[in-house]
């Protein structure tokens, strides 16, 4: 470090000032510097983090740069949110806070989408953006990118810091890394002023300021007595239901998860990025038979999973409620790594608060080999139901239509993720997730990454770049046409990655179907169609990747087989009935239109 100068650095300043902060190498005598730039990179990896996802630009231009030369990976994206959305997955996948890097202002906002979308789903991340001049933000004078970015990022986050002297780099590293993965996980920002990066440190008094965070997502051991009030609960039920939920997958207790389920023999419903968590094959599965045991349960136990819109809020018709707002009668037992989280819909009964594997291994610590299974009459009727819906389900997807339709390309869909059980599978669309949900069987943990509590449209791309550079496995995204249009510049970066990302897109010509017409009979489409007949497969090879027109399911078949062999970067337009869809989804209901109607 031989050249740095910091521009904030008083003219006349002492030779040694006690923080070191501030000096400018002059001769061979001058102690070793080094910068702001530097000490945040040192602080990255001191602390394991080996990958950033960004987009470059003042003030972060040579951060990139740097982190990149001093051997971190740098994936650069094409819009910020795309690279946000990445990192927060990828925090997901490792339980490492994923890193996100943007430019002021502009950046900052596409950036923090993805961040509010973090928190939401209790994903760790930390968005770090340089920001402009404070004196000059403060007085609102008119800075280049000019923005509180602070203030704006507070209250769609965990925590917000700023660092405004290198010296406090290693703290601010630390804090945003306890913030993120600790208690319950969530985005956290990060806002570095321009002007912290050229300020120059002694090397020495620098490195001993960086923070090697120990023990950063401390395990919470569940009270005994609360373990006790759940497995009385649980062992005098007569219909009881475990539902795995997505902080269960993020959890990676996968082997005492099975056991738990396996050893007490209740049936088990995984919500979907929980899908996989146990295959979805397993005979406890009562994925099949959903809308018979969520009314016909008496003990439900949560184990990672909120009771939020996607569980109709633990009320209502769907949990066998008289009115849409009627408790249905069932007990809930709730294991969470957040107190707050109990009685936030209906009462729960037995809250089991700790880190899921403490809590899981807690309760198996309980449950004895003298544990009785279940009730024969529960299971049968549930294994009653799933094989009535499975045999329909087979039947659904074993005809053939011209043109396909959701089901006979997710069949195909299906067979591919069942031969190649460790690709990675991206998910977002409305029909498209909703039957790619139902259809294609997870087999192993956190493979299946989708839209998630938000039902953001817009993950697909980002997601997909992180779950190959975090997992070297193939990944297949299965893409509504609208979907895609969110995020599908980023085709770019998946074939400058060479990444193998295999996407197929379920094109029916618009949102959630294609066949609306302007009621007017004027010029302009109806809102809700696009472009007929796209070629979205000339976009992937506009950038040097495979590009493939799939009208049939043995043509969709061929080329993911083929994307998977050669792992190149493929997109698939798998053309499908226009009239194929319903609006919205299966999420009709909440559509006020479709309820005034
Ligand atoms: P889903 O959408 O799959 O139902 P949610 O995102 O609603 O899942 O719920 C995830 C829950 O898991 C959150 O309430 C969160 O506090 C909890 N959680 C996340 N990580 C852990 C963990 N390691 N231990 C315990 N609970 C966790
Ligand atoms: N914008 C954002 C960020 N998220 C959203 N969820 C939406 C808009 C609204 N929306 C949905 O909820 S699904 C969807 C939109 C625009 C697209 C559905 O069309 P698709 O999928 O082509 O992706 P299907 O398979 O045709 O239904």
């Amino acid at each position: 470090m031989a050249s740095v100068t910091d521009p904030a650095a008083p003219a006349a300043a002492p030779a040694t000032p006690p923080s070191g902060v501030g000096q400018i190498a002059a001769d061979a005598q001058s102690p070793e510097m080094t910068d702001g730039f530097h000490l945040v990179i040192d602080a990255l990896k001191l602390n394991g983090i080996d990958t950033i996802f960004g987009l470059p630009g003042i003030p972060i231009t040579d951060l990139t740069r740097k982190a990149q030369a001093a051997g971190l990976r740098v994936i650069s994206f094409r819009h910020e949110q795309n690279a946000g959305y990445a990192a927060s997955i990828a925090g997901f996948m490792t339980q490492k806070p994923g890193i996100c890097l943007t430019v002021s202002a502009p950046g900052f906002l596409n950036g923090l989408t993805a961040l509010a979308n973090a928190t939401t789903n209790c994903f760790p991340m930390i968005l770090i953006s340089g920001s402009s001049e404070r004196e000059v933000v403060d007085l609102q004078q008119g800075d280049y990118e000019e923005m509180d970015q602070l203030a704006i990022a507070k209250p769609l986050c965990k925590a917000a810091f700023r660092v405004l002297h290198a010296e406090d780099i290693g703290v601010g590293i630390a804090r945003a890394i306890r913030a993120a993965v600790s208690g319950r996980p969530g985005g956290v920002y990060l806002d570095l002023p321009a002007k912290l990066f050229p300020q120059a440190v002694e090397a020495e008094a620098g490195r001993k300021s960086l923070i090697k965070v120990v023990d950063p997502a401390p395990r919470q051991i569940p009270a005994q007595d609360a373990v006790q009030r759940a497995l009385e609960l649980l062992k005098g039920a007569k219909r009881p239901l475990i539902l795995l939920g997505k902080g269960a997958a993020y959890a990676q207790a996968d082997a005492d998860i099975r056991a738990l389920v396996e050893r007490t023999g209740i049936p088990y419903l995984p919500m979907s990025m929980a899908k996989g968590l146990l295959p979805d094959t397993h005979e406890q599965s009562a994925a099949a038979a959903r809308s018979y045991v969520l009314p016909a349960a008496d003990v439900v136990m949560l184990i990672g999973a909120r009771l939020n819109w996607l569980l109709s809020h633990g009320k209502g018709k769907t949990w066998g409620g008289k009115g849409s707002k009627d408790w249905g009668g069932q007990k809930f037992i709730q294991v969470d790594i957040s107190p707050q989280e109990a009685d936030s819909n209906v009462r729960i009964d037995a809250p089991v608060v700790g880190d899921i594997g403490s809590c899981v291994s807690a309760l198996l610590a309980g449950i004895g080999p003298g544990w009785a299974k279940p009730p024969a009459d529960w299971l049968g009727a549930i294994a009653e139901r799933r094989n009535k819906n499975v045999a329909k389900m087979a039947e659904t997807l074993a005809r053939n239509p011209s043109p396909m339709n959701f089901h006979s390309a997710l069949n195909v869909v299906r067979d591919i993720v069942k031969a190649n059980p460790d690709a990675m599978l991206v998910n977002e669309g409305a029909n498209a997730l909703d039957f790619t949900r139902s259809i294609v069987d997870m087999y192993k943990p956190r493979k299946r990454l989708d839209v998630g509590t938000w039902g953001v449209m817009g993950i697909g791309m980002g997601f997909s770049v992180a779950a190959a550079v975090v997992s070297g496995q193939p990944v297949i995204a299965i893409e509504g046409d609208s979907a895609f249009g969110f995020s599908g510049m980023e085709v770019e970066t998946i074939c400058r990655y060479n990444l193998p990302v295999c996407v197929v897109i379920l094109n029916n010509n618009g949102v959630y179907r294609g066949d609306e017409v302007n009621p007017t009979g004027g010029r302009d489409p109806s809102p809700l169609v696009f472009v007929k007949g796209a070629r979205y497969e000339m976009l992937m090879e506009a950038f040097g990747g495979v590009g493939v027109k799939a009208t049939t399911p043995a043509e969709l078949r061929r080329a993911m087989e083929d994307a998977i062999a050669s792992r190149r970067p493929t997109l698939v337009n798998a053309v499908i009935d226009e009239g194929a869809g319903t609006e919205s989804g299966r999420i009709t209901a909440l559509n006020p239109s479709a309820k005034k109607k």
